[in-house]
């Protein structure tokens, strides 16, 4: 009995967490209003006072194998920062469609202040403040 103790624990462990991570790289992003998973792959920075530059790529949650889809309605991605006791956007990032399921977000502008910025997903016509699906704190890499 003893022998089957240490290994069966082993084991466990394995398995919670594989399926922890499992779960965070199947959905990265989840936006449950639209039954959606999304990833975000910065090309460029994210940086402090120039141009950054993401691929997003949406899929239908837990489905991934069946390929990338278009979200439907549309989803607008975009910065918004936190601030100590003021939240605000951006200037207006540029949305363009790759490829099915595959949207490029160029010319977002990060300004270093103090707080921290967020990227932010919505439906057209939402509340930038209110109205997010999503909300994902930007790490900066650069420029600390
Ligand atoms: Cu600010």
């Amino acid at each position: 009995m003893k022998n089957i103790i240490a290994p069966t624990i082993t084991l466990i462990t394995f398995l919670i967490m594989t399926n922890v991570y499992a779960s965070k790289s199947d959905c990265p992003v989840e936006l449950s209003k639209h039954n959606l998973c999304a990833n975000i792959s910065w090309k460029l920075g994210p940086q402090y006072g120039i141009y950054s530059k993401a691929v997003v790529t949406y899929w239908k949650k837990g489905l991934k194998a069946e390929g990338l889809v278009d979200p439907n309605p549309s989803l607008e991605v975009y910065p918004w920062m936190i601030m100590p006791k003021m939240e605000h956007g951006g200037s207006k990032v540029k949305i363009k469609k790759l490829a099915k399921g595959t949207y490029e977000i160029d010319q977002i502008l990060l300004l270093k202040m103090q707080g921290f910025w967020e990227l932010r997903f919505k439906e057209p016509g939402a509340n930038p403040k209110n109205g997010a699906l999503a909300k994902n704190k930007i790490h900066f890499t650069k420029n600390k």
